[in-house]
């Protein structure tokens, strides 16, 4: 089923499978504008969609070009967002004034589940989500991802959340919001980088079936809201957890000196471990990403299954 709105576009392909039932993965673009640097951004994105394609789904990344809300976008806009310097970073509280200025932006985690949720799409695929940050409890410095996964109705398949994040506080806060939180193949929530964080998940799923049943339970029971399913990276990839560790204290450390506030935070502190690790932590990003998206794909697969 698809929905309309006047400020969206889905591209025919995302629009013809939507309509018939096939399985669709939105993807969000704020990892590729703000969270990888050029060239390898734009790289890893035509892969995840390939990944997404070879797994027998459709891949929907979303933006907003000139204010317009794209559902579905082509190699030349993949490559638009990875290399120009002015797209602005879109949560939900930037979509009013993105979309009157007809401008160009990349969607967080919370813009991209409700532009995937407006065109009707129930399976989205990232890196990381966002979360609170460590020290919140001072700076208030909590990521509207997560008042979004308690509101907007997408399953959000990630790698966990990154240890620049107060892990714990991040869990508590879904628990309060009512958010399951699922992990795939892990009794742990995995913390990005590394599989293990030292939290439990609320329940952990060994195939990709059950969990679409899980997924539909909650929104048969007429619960609102997303899940998060937390997929490890997987260990041959993983980074060891002093190294980055170290890299993160470091990044957090200079973003206090320098006073970065607000929406720079992440972005900030994203670059500065990519620079601290010598790429290690990007190539160990694109996996995991490459992972998810396999994931995800086999998930709206048999979600799509469950609602023949
Ligand atoms: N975490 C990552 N990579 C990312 C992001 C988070 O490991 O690219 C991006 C996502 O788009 C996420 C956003 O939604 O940062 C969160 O930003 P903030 O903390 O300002 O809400
Ligand atoms: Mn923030």
């Amino acid at each position: 089923m698809t929905m309309t709105n006047q400020f969206l576009d889905i591209s025919p392909e995302v629009q013809s499978a939507l309509q018939n039932n096939l399985p669709v993965v939105a993807l969000e673009s704020t990892i590729i504008s703000h969270g990888m640097p050029y060239p390898r951004n734009i790289e890893t994105a035509g892969q995840v969609e390939k990944i997404v394609r070879t797994t027998g789904a459709i891949p929907a990344t979303i933006a907003i070009l000139q204010g317009r809300l794209k559902v579905g976008l082509n190699d030349e806009e993949l490559a638009y967002l990875g290399k120009e310097k002015t797209i602005h970073k879109v949560s939900r509280r930037d979509l009013p004034y993105i979309v009157t200025k007809k401008l160009d932006g990349a969607t967080t985690v919370a813009s991209t589940m409700i532009i995937a949720h407006l065109a009707g799409i129930k399976v989205f695929v990232t890196g990381g989500i966002g979360g609170v940050h460590r020290g919140a409890s001072e700076t208030f410095d909590i990521s509207a991802d997560l008042s979004e996964l308690a509101q907007t109705s997408v399953a959000v398949v990630c790698a966990g959340v990154k240890s620049i994040l107060d892990i714990g506080a991040t869990l508590e806060y879904l628990e309060t919001h009512g958010v399951p939180v699922f992990g795939y193949k892990t009794a742990e929530f995995p913390a990005f980088y590394t599989r293990r964080s030292g939290f439990g998940v609320d329940h952990s799923f060994d195939s990709t079936e059950e969990l679409a049943v899980a997924i539909k339970t909650k929104w048969g029971l007429g619960l609102k809201g997303g899940l998060v399913i937390g997929n490890p990276i997987p260990a041959k990839h993983e980074m060891a957890a002093d190294k980055i560790d170290n890299a993160i204290s470091k990044a957090l450390n200079e973003a206090q000196t320098k006073g970065i506030k607000g929406k720079e935070v992440t972005p900030f502190l994203l670059s500065r471990i990519v620079e601290l690790t010598g790429s290690e932590s990007l190539k160990t990003n694109i996996q995991l990403v490459l992972n998810n998206a396999e994931v995800g794909a086999r998930l709206a697969i048999n979600l799509s299954e469950l609602n023949q």
